[in-house]
């Protein structure tokens, strides 16, 4: 007895079920962002207080930041007026996505450690007068609009 063949339309149907199937795992996870993992971060242990410190509150969402109550992205000018000297940044991450901050200018370049979702973090920084790029420097979070312009007043 000669062993059947399978028909040809039968081998064909498997063969799109497959490339089917192969598709559609492949679609599955282009929408999945790349998230860097957070760290821990652990309070300051010290006060930040006027006239030998300032503490300012950065709230940091997707993607923009938030200081106090002005919305501030794309390069945008923070609008809130911050006195040069010993500045205690406090960041807020209330987005869903992991955040950090950056300082940049006047030889200043400084980040904090990355900040998970619905966590804290703090960045101490001396700030001379004149111009700093604050920003998340986390994939292309600056770009989406994660940064801001801070001018420092004598
Ligand atoms: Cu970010």
């Amino acid at each position: 007895m000669q062993p059947r063949n399978r028909p040809w339309w039968f081998t064909l149907s498997l063969a799109t079920v497959a490339l089917f199937l192969l598709a559609a795992c492949a679609s599955g996870s282009e929408e999945e962002e790349e998230d860097p993992p957070a760290e821990e971060i652990a309070p300051p242990t010290t006060a930040c207080q006027p006239p030998s410190c300032t503490e300012y509150t950065v709230t940091e969402r997707d993607f923009f930041l938030q200081v106090a109550e002005q919305k501030v992205e794309k390069g945008a000018q923070i609008s809130k007026n911050v006195k040069a000297g010993k500045v205690r940044f406090v960041l807020n991450n209330r987005g869903r996505f992991t955040h950090n901050f950056h300082v940049v200018g006047q030889g200043v370049d400084a980040k904090t450690k990355n900040i998970g979702a619905g966590k804290d973090g703090w960045l101490e920084v001396d700030l001379a007068p004149g111009t700093y790029e604050l920003s998340c420097p986390l994939s292309n979070h600056a770009d989406r609009g994660m940064r801001g312009a801070l001018t420092v007043a004598p």
